[in-house]
């Protein structure tokens, strides 16, 4: 399979799960800081024009959870996804979907001073719920889900960590905690750039 990525985008989070699952795949580099994202060739693998981009055969899977779902799914013997039957799957799915349907959009209108919005419209609520429902989904030991780290501490985990390098979010001592337990891990090293983490 082929990994459409940059060392410097959120394509390191999609890099640490094939580094996780230990998937060998081809690392495609797209120079989006030179443009080569909206070559003809790229808008028609991807018409956002946006890494990460992961073409599997046929199979084209953008957006990063998106793609950490389906490698979870595709290598289920690795256990990194709970089984779609299980109770945990619920837990699971929240974990994967929040930090793209609903913090990455806050942290992004948070950069935006004087931004107005109506917090009951805009799917992500306010700043202060965000950071609230943050503190109760880390978890105070292990991963997301217990003890089995899965894709979604991957996703959930990376978004975290992405938003503390950025100063978007000032991690309690729960969060910090979290972050360094992910930044311990081997395929979170093999795949981020320290220099940039
Ligand atoms: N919603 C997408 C966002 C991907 C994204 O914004 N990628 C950035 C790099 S971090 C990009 O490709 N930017 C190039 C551009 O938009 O020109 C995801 O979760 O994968």
């Amino acid at each position: 399979m082929k990994h459409y990525y940059h060392p410097m985008s959120r394509a390191v989070t999609t890099h640490w799960m094939l580094m996780e699952l230990g998937v060998e795949h081809e690392q495609v580099l797209v120079d989006y800081m030179a443009g080569e994202n909206f070559s003809a060739e790229f808008k028609a693998i991807n018409p956002m024009s946006k890494l990460p981009t992961l073409v599997d055969g046929d199979v084209v899977v953008t957006e990063t959870a998106a793609i950490c779902a389906y490698l979870a799914d595709k290598f289920a013997d690795k256990g990194m996804a709970p089984a779609v039957t299980s109770a945990d799957r619920g837990r699971y799915y929240r974990y994967m979907f929040f930090p793209g349907n609903t913090l990455e959009p806050m942290f992004t209108v948070n950069q935006m001073p004087g931004a107005e919005y109506s917090p009951a419209s805009v799917g992500w609520g306010d700043p202060e719920r965000c950071l609230a429902t943050i503190e109760a989904m880390t978890p105070a030991a292990d991963w997301a889900l217990g003890q089995t780290f899965t894709a979604a501490d991957v996703v959930y985990g990376g978004t975290l960590d992405f938003a503390c390098q950025f100063n978007w979010l000032e991690p309690t001592p729960k969060i910090a905690a979290y972050v360094k337990r992910l930044k311990s891990r081997e395929a979170y090293r093999a795949s981020h750039d320290p220099d940039w983490h």
